[in-house]
């Protein structure tokens, strides 16, 4: 069994880079694997399903379901969680790609452990502005009021949004916008799990930690660049990787 997780790559129209380098990842390494997990902002912004009613109006989401819907008919198993950016993907988009869109946190095992997976902003408590932002925007009574806005407004609403971030992060000190450690530990506890998965933070690296006396550890996810990816590779018997790789 051969697992790959990855997160952020933030594709927009813009990065066509990147976007080649996933669909270059697609056909070399996930066509590999028995699943695939992007945990969260697979896009830099999701403005809501019914983009796909008018075909043509979005040809990166459409060629990013083709390509996902390709890789899941190979027999790779794609599942696919929400991240900050990206809230708004629905189970039309999910079917589209032929895959599965997971809850967060979800539990995966593999080889008799127990990973915990998220996007990772959940974690980020301290920053108290995006915690308020974020249960505004999970709210389904408003994402329905947002989906039944025009899509144009929308996408104004989406560019504001981003600006406003941009301006918010900039501001932020740098440890408020990582996770808050007593977080991490409770959502282990939670899940009864020795690993967690996430990305969100672009801080990519592997974490020890303890946990009630026994070593726990969490692997963060790199967000994708230009020119270069990051994936998280689990195969039987052995312990993940976290890797990071040139796009072509
Ligand atoms: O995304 P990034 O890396 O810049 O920063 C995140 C947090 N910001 C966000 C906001 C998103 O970037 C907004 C883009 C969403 C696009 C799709 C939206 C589609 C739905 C709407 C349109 C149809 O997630 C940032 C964190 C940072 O990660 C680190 O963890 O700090 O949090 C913020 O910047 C939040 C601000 O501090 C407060 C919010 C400012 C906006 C206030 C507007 C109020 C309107 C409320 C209703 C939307
Ligand atoms: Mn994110």
């Amino acid at each position: 069994m051969t697992t790959l997780l990855i997160a952020d790559l933030h594709l927009h129209p813009g990065a066509t880079e990147i976007t080649d380098g996933f669909f270059d990842y697609i056909e070399r390494r996930a066509s590999k694997a028995d699943a695939l997990y992007i945990l969260g902002d697979l896009f830099d912004a999701w403005i809501g399903d019914d983009i796909l009613d008018a075909p043509g109006m979005h040809p990166l989401a459409e060629d990013v379901i083709n390509r996902l819907a390709a890789l899941s008919r190979l027999g790779t198993a794609v599942y696919l969680m929400h991240g900050n950016r990206d809230f708004l993907l629905g189970q039309r988009f999910a079917n589209d790609c032929q895959a599965m869109l997971l809850d967060e946190p979800t539990i995966l095992e593999h080889d008799g452990e127990r990973y915990l997976l998220m996007h990772g902003d959940s974690l980020c408590t301290r920053d108290e502005a995006y915690m308020t932002f974020r249960a505004q925007t999970r709210d389904p009574e408003w994402q329905a009021y947002i989906l039944s806005l025009p899509i144009e407004q929308r996408f104004e609403l989406a560019k504001t949004l981003r600006t406003q971030s941009g301006e918010a992060t900039s501001t932020k000190a740098e440890d408020i916008m990582d996770v808050t450690p007593d977080e991490v530990e409770k959502a282990l506890l939670d899940q009864r799990a020795h690993h967690m998965i996430h990305g969100h933070t672009h801080r990519p690296d592997t974490h020890e930690l303890k946990l009630q006396g026994q070593t726990a550890i969490r692997y963060v996810l790199g967000d994708w660049q230009p020119t270069r990816g990051w994936d998280i590779l689990i195969e039987d018997g052995a312990r993940p990787q976290l890797r990071d790789f040139p796009l072509k």
